[in-house]
């Protein structure tokens, strides 16, 4: 017989591609019919493993990269989360029994909605959407990685920040019965993790919150249960295990800046004339490629986010 019929075809002939995109109908179409919670829920019922190798592009969104996407072993083996310890393959060996669920977020500072919000009621409400995103981080290490989450600006306008609010500050949790990096003599940072937007950058639309990656619920290493998206600065910038959203007057110090501020600004714009000052900043290794590649001005992402700093010196504001 000539015509294969699909339950015919051994799986190893069916692409990452032709899974992750029927996955990601699957989930869309369910995540509409059953509500938010449901993207966890079907999406870890699926087996790890069966996306991510080599994976062709599938952009599909105007904000998504048309780039070759990197695989979800690599997205999730090769990790910078210091809570868990400061080696790359540190996060995913030593997350594996960390308790994302039940989850609580307080919502606090100049805000006419502070409280401390379970994740599903955080989350209620909000639209799950695709993003297919380079990331560049500081260390000059690159990845394109395809979110589901919502729009930070979302959750933003649903916590009515007041108007005096010009900035907003994430925190992680600080658990030292779940963190290994918290124990211990060697404390690579001071705890709890803080990063802070702008308010401007917090509504821009390529700002996310993540809950899922490669359609399947974020993994714990990447950050589970929500973390930071911004794809036009350096990863650091990406606080994962959110648990405080403080909205204020003043500029927060993050804490890479506070570590070492000569090093680290509160911007954290990916920008490759201005360099890091133990190393340059204009060439990055993709995860999976061979030769390095150009880094582009704010990750590429120029179109969406320049006219924010029109006016402000970057070399000065790093
Ligand atoms: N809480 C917390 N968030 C963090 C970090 C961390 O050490 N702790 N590392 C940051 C850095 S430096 C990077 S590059 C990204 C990496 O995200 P990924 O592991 O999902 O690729 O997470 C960021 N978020
Ligand atoms: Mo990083």
């Amino acid at each position: 017989m000539l015509i294969k019929r699909a339950f015919d075809i051994p799986s190893s002939e069916l692409t990452s591609e032709t899974l992750y995109r029927n996955r990601r109908e699957f989930i869309k179409t369910a995540s509409a019919a059953l509500g938010f919670a449901a993207v966890g829920t079907i999406a870890s019922a699926c087996a790890p493993g069966t996306v991510g190798a080599a994976a062709e592009p599938q952009a599909k969104g105007k904000y998504d990269t048309t780039e070759k996407l990197t695989p979800l072993e690599d997205v999730t083996m090769f990790n910078n989360y210091y809570e868990f310890g400061t080696g790359k393959d540190d996060p995913a060996r030593n997350s594996k029994n960390f308790k994302p669920k039940p989850w609580t977020v307080k919502v606090e500072g100049l805000t006419k909605k502070p409280a401390t919000y379970n994740f599903e009621d955080l989350v209620k409400g909000l639209t799950v959407e695709d993003r297919i995103y380079r990331m560049r981080c500081v260390e000059a290490w690159s990845m394109v990685i395809p979110w589901q989450g919502f729009p930070l600006a979302d959750l933003i306008k649903k916590l009515e920040p007041m108007p005096s609010a010009k900035f907003v500050e994430f925190r992680t949790l600080v658990d030292k019965n779940q963190f290994p990096g918290q124990r211990g003599l060697f404390q690579p940072l001071d705890w709890p993790y803080i990063e802070g937007l702008r308010m401007d950058e917090a509504m821009n639309p390529l700002a996310f919150i993540a809950t899922g990656l490669y359609g399947k619920s974020l993994p714990n290493q990447n950050g589970a249960p929500l973390r930071l998206v911004t794809p036009w600065k350096y990863g650091f910038k990406g606080v994962k295990a959110i648990v405080n959203i403080r909205f204020s007057e003043t500029q927060p110090v993050n804490s890479w800046q506070r570590q070492a501020a000569n090093e680290y600004g509160f911007y954290a714009n990916v920008n490759p004339e201005v360099q890091h000052p133990r190393w340059s900043q204009a060439r990055e290794q993709r995860i999976g490629e061979f030769l390095k590649r150009q880094t582009l001005m704010f990750n590429g992402y120029t179109e969406q986010v320049a006219s924010m700093y029109s006016g402000l010196d970057l070399k000065k504001n790093f």
